[in-house]
């Protein structure tokens, strides 16, 4: 009797996840899987991160995951990059990107043109923290307005990432939220992970963001 589909399905996952890696190793490209609860600010920051990175002469793209839609792809089409769109909705749906999905979106990309590659992973704070792309970093953005606990409600997400970016400061005087029991709590879940106060509409913390993406770049792996 034949039984192991699902072992199947996630080795088959993972194989297609070092093949992209090989890829993005091969041509030297920097992949970072960008992950949040919807609207915690993963497009905005993309838009302006990209255009600091141009400053310093660097080339980005980015494959936009989402169930449906192309509107966070025409956010990006000013920054005059390659954008992708990858959507789940005609394969079943699903509420996180997968390593089969990337690997099509990559047919449409010039890895050699590219340094910084970010995969925008549908938002959800659960299921993408489960799926390895091939990528060489994983980013957390969690906005103030979603509260202190979640780092505790959805471990996995955070044990998974190696950087936390704490989005929307700017609203911080407008909440009630305790910034440093957030800070406390995504570093119950994950001692190592790093974290980063940032707001994609002041400014504040992007150079340190934009420091950390080319540490990741020197240290690559
Ligand atoms: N005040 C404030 N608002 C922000 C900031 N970053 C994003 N927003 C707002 O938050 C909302 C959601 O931002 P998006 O960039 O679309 O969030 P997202 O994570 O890409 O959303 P999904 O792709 O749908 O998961 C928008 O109205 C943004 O203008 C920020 O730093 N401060
Ligand atoms: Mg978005």
């Amino acid at each position: 009797m034949e039984i192991p589909i699902i072992r199947d399905v996630l080795e088959e996952s993972n194989l297609r996840a070092q093949e992209n890696r090989a890829l993005f190793d091969e041509h030297g490209v920097l992949v970072v899987n960008i992950m949040s609860s919807p609207g915690s600010g993963k497009t905005m920051l993309l838009q302006k991160t990209i255009p600091a990175l141009k400053e310093r002469g660097f080339s980005s793209a980015v494959i936009e995951g989402d169930i449906t839609s192309t509107i966070d792809s025409e956010r990006l089409q000013p920054l005059g990059i390659p954008v992708v769109q990858a959507n789940t909705e005609p394969f079943g749906g699903d509420c996180h990107l997968g390593s089969h999905l990337v690997q099509a979106a990559l047919k449409h990309l010039d890895l050699s043109a590219i340094d910084f590659l970010f995969i925008e992973n549908i938002g959800n704070l659960v299921c993408p923290a489960e799926f390895y792309l091939g990528e060489n970093r994983r980013v957390v953005v969690l906005s103030l307005p979603e509260g202190e606990d979640k780092p505790l409600k959805y471990p996995l997400m955070f044990r998974e990432c190696d950087l936390c970016l704490l989005s929307k400061m700017d609203l911080a005087p407008h909440l009630e939220v305790d910034v440093e029991l957030m800070k406390t709590n995504i570093r119950k879940t994950n001692g190592h992970i790093a974290v980063l106060p940032i707001s994609a509409k002041t400014g504040e913390g992007l150079s340190e963001w934009i420091a950390w993406l080319l540490r990741a770049r020197v240290g690559q792996s």
